[in-house]
């Protein structure tokens, strides 16, 4: 199963596009349409409330494992830019952008904004994003031209990703709900989306940040009943042993979250976030489908502590929430600032201070490559005992590090950081 956030500014074509690639289903501030006409199944997830709900943008984009973003021959608005931010901050490397409504302009208008959209993507994760033309009006009279390359290039995405979401599937379960509610005869059934590793009926699994154990009574997938599900499927899961009103969009189904309330977020301010960060700014963050204000007590740069961080620096941004959240070490936690026009300032990663774990980790213990880490041995071990604790440099790449997960199966990850 693949899927998809479509994205873009509010009348972008992103509705009537999602609708033509998939049937509608569940609708909220995002809606869902899905496509099961072929091997693979395809769900489609409209951002329909953004701009006015960044949440609609993050749910859609948390959910998906590519994107479609949709701008109009009118050309590159201010919300086209957050999008390409979001998406970039975010770190999505497959995906499309869409010029919709080509049927209301001309060759030359379209390839002057295919050049625009290069020059902007240039440097972002988007920079290789193929550029399609196409509209979804039955009346014009090269109607649909441009969708059969879109669903085409989707395929080929999908191909792509296919074995990075297989190579998860040995992981430790984890899903995320993006919808609830109570069926009667039933009880809890959530929706959401199977991030890593396989769920299984009867599995006993714990629900985070409420840390409680339910049981997995019954999964869905597409609407057929299945005894297991795994990395990247679109789920409806009964559950028993808890209530309603214990759930929250955005909780985990899993067996090893952290959870906090406070987080030191190492990230590099967008260059696009013009006013930085400040402290005692009272910013929102997004971590995967949960989300809150949090006010910022720290800034850190290069280790001393500072009122401000400007755009493109790199820092350590303290901040504080209102309640707990749920997180897994890899997560990306994203701020925004609600009143500014451009509101995505910064993301980074929570956990990349691993001092603490240093000590219980005695032994060495096997590492298994993330396809990014190609120039260390597969089958290498990695020492406790490594001159910077669970940080280590590589002999063959000394200006880049790897980085160790503490959950089985011990991950380790190349990092692109030049310092450290
Ligand atoms: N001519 C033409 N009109 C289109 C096309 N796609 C969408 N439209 C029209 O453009 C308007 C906006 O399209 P939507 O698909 O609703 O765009 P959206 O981004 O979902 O818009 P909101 O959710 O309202 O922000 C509608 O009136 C559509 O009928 C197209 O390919 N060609
Ligand atoms: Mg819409």
């Amino acid at each position: 199963m693949t899927n998809i956030a479509v994205i873009g500014d509010e009348k972008s074509g992103r509705s009537s596009l999602a609708s033509k690639l998939g049937k509608k289903g569940t609708d909220s501030d995002i809606t869902l349409y899905n496509d099961d006409r072929h091997e693979r199944k395809y769900v489609f997830i409209d951002s329909k409330s953004y701009p006015k709900s960044l949440k609609s943008l993050t749910a859609a984009l948390n959910l998906a494992d590519m994107v479609v973003l949709c701008v109009t021959p009118q050309g590159l608005t201010a919300h086209t830019g957050e999008c390409i931010i979001a998406a970039d901050l975010l770190g999505f490397r497959h995906g499309i952008i869409a010029i919709t409504m080509a049927d209301t302009s001309y060759g030359a208008v379209i390839d002057d904004l295919k050049a625009k959209l290069k020059k902007i993507t240039a440097g972002t994760t988007l920079e290789n994003w193929d550029i399609i033309a196409l509209n979804t009006n039955k009346d014009a009279p090269n109607a649909f031209e441009g969708v059969d390359t879109l669903k085409d290039r989707i395929h080929e995405l999908a191909d792509q990703i296919e074995p990075d979401l297989r190579a998860k599937d040995e992981l430790p379960p984890r899903v995320v709900i993006d919808h609830f509610f109570n069926v009667t005869g039933i009880g809890i059934v959530i929706l959401g989306r199977v991030l890593q590793g396989t769920i299984h009926t009867h599995d006993k699994i714990g629900l985070y940040p409420v840390d409680k154990k339910v049981d997995i009574r019954s999964i869905q997938t597409h609407d057929i009943d299945v005894k297991a599900a795994s990395t990247g499927a679109r789920v409806g899961v009964g559950l028993k042993g808890l209530l309603e009103r214990e759930l929250e969009r955005g909780f985990l189904l899993s067996d090893s979250e952290k959870m906090s309330s406070e987080f030191d977020i190492r990230c590099r301010v967008s260059a696009f976030a013009k006013n930085g960060i400040k402290k005692d700014d009272s910013l929102n963050m997004f971590v995967g489908l949960q989300s809150d204000s949090v006010r910022v007590n720290k800034i850190t740069v290069n280790g001393s502590e500072v009122e401000k961080a400007g755009p493109g620096q790199e820092c350590i941004v303290t901040v504080e929430a209102g309640k707990k959240i749920a997180y897994s070490p890899d997560d990306l936690f994203l701020l925004a600032h609600l009143s500014e026009t451009q509101r995505f300032v910064a993301a980074g990663k929570a956990d990349w201070n691993r001092q603490a774990l240093r000590k219980k980790i005695t032994q060495p213990v096997p590492a298994r490559f993330s396809p990014r880490a190609g120039c260390l041995p597969a089958g290498s071990s990695f020492s406790p005992a490594a001159p910077s604790g669970l940080f280590s440099f590589d002999p063959a790449a000394p200006r880049s590090f790897f980085y160790f997960s503490p959950a089985a199966p011990r991950f380790f990850f190349l990092s692109a950081y030049n310092k450290f």
